[in-house]
């Protein structure tokens, strides 16, 4: 008889039944040509957990105990059952060099996608989760019963501190609640991080003075790890409540890392993830959004994006949906984050995104939206808020739009268009 070449089959057990420790992955699998489902399924899980090409001569005892387990094919979608020993506690790179590393690639896929990955609460235990959450967030800056506003002054990249604080004043002046850097935004020879910092953070004590109600500033600490230490300090020493992070972009470990930087400094983050698209936004390969906010929850970021429903970026409403409801729901000892709807926003939209959402508790970003309104930033700051204003009354837009000329002007410029 021939000697085996590989093992993949054995890491398939479809009478499995999980424990409460283990951790389990739900893929979408298309095996590539001439390769079964059950072949490719078996791939995913042995080089995934403990797995490689062929057979092996040497084994330890205690590998039965840590291979991954194929428990269930249900057309183009498995689930593995991976033992908790095989992972780290408190590591999210190490989780996903496992569950979304080498498998990726495998050439026995034609494509795979990460779609689920469920956690139980043994290795929950491990992380922080967002330092304040929902309602944390809305007892500092004492805004309930509503949606909360951020505006990213736009041209995201040109103004330079004075003329930014300008702006920021007349955002802020106009009703919104959050001035927010863009993602690109960082110490720019023209605008300075901490001159920038100590500027708008004048302005919005000053705003708060004159309207007796609560700003804040989300600004972008994104940067290679130590600098982003010192940013995050100046902004603690200059009483910020936030900071703003490129999630993807500085990897899971700078955040893990910023996390608990920010947690002694009681700072909450404010998760912006571009650059997630390059690998969400293929639907049969990649890894879904819901598992990136899942771990940016469970490492603890306070926002997160998770699409605009109606707005200028991929994102279909079940999936924005979907992950919004994951973000509201009770897990363990891990705070609520609020969800972020930006992109393309503006009047005109806002009430068919709460209402699309179903909760208030969303955080609404509005950049062009405001300042592109025809009588400036100021006014279309208003028209933000008359909009929501008018959600919340249950009165249609052209109702409210009688007693807000900004509100009108809004929909004059802009009427219920959703942006491409
Ligand atoms: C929105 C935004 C955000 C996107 C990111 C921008 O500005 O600031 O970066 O919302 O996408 O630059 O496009 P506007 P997502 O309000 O002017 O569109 O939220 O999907 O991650
Ligand atoms: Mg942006």
């Amino acid at each position: 008889m021939e000697e085996k070449i590989d093992w993949y089959l054995d890491f398939l057990d479809l009478d499995y039944k999980p424990s409460k420790t283990d951790i389990i992955a739900h893929f979408y699998v298309e095996p590539a040509e001439g390769i079964s489902m059950e072949e490719a399924a078996g791939r995913v899980a042995s080089e995934s957990s403990v797995g490689t090409w062929t057979t092996l001569s040497r084994l330890p005892e205690r590998i039965n105990k840590l291979m991954a387990k194929v428990y269930e094919i249900n057309g183009n979608v498995i689930k593995v059952a991976y033992p908790l020993d095989l992972w780290e506690p408190g590591s999210i790179p190490q989780l996903l060099s496992g569950v979304a590393g080498n498998i990726f690639g495998m050439k026995a896929v034609k494509n795979l996608r990460l779609l689920d990955i469920e956690l139980p609460e043994e290795y929950v235990k491990d992380y922080l989760g967002p330092e304040y959450g929902i309602d944390g967030i809305r007892s500092i800056f004492k805004i309930h019963g509503r949606p909360l506003t951020a505006t990213v002054p736009k041209p995201k990249i040109g103004y330079d501190p004075d003329e930014y604080a300008e702006v920021s004043y007349e955002i802020l002046s106009g009703g919104i609640d959050f001035i927010k850097d863009d993602e690109n935004l960082g110490s720019l020879k023209f605008n300075k991080f901490e001159d920038r910092a100590v500027k708008v953070f004048k302005i919005r004590e000053k705003v708060e003075d004159e309207t007796g109600e609560r700003k804040g500033y989300l600004i972008n600490i994104t940067a290679p790890v130590k600098e982003m230490e010192k940013r995050a300090k100046l902004v603690a020493d200059l009483g910020g409540e936030y900071v703003m992070i490129d999630i993807i972009t500085v990897g899971w470990a700078a955040l893990q890392y910023m996390r608990e930087f920010c947690h002694d400094l009681k700072l909450a983050i404010y998760a912006h993830r571009a650059m997630h698209a390059a690998f969400t936004r293929n639907k049969k390969h990649g890894i879904r959004m819901y598992v990136v906010a899942k771990l940016a929850r469970l490492i603890g970021v306070d926002n997160i994006h998770t699409g605009a429903i109606y707005g200028k970026l991929e994102g279909p409403a079940k999936d924005v949906l979907e992950i919004n409801k994951f973000l509201y729901s009770n897990w363990y000892h891990i705070k609520k984050t609020f969800p972020v709807a930006s992109g393309g926003l503006h009047p005109g939209l806002i009430p068919k995104v709460l209402e699309t959402n179903g909760s208030v508790d969303l955080f609404i970003q509005v950049g062009g939206g405001v300042l592109g309104h025809p009588s400036g930033p100021k006014a279309g700051a208003k028209a933000v808020r008359d909009s929501i204003s008018a959600y919340l009354e249950g009165i249609s837009l052209e109702e409210a739009a009688k007693k807000s000329k900004e509100l009108e002007e809004a929909l004059k410029k802009w009427h219920y268009i959703i942006p491409v």
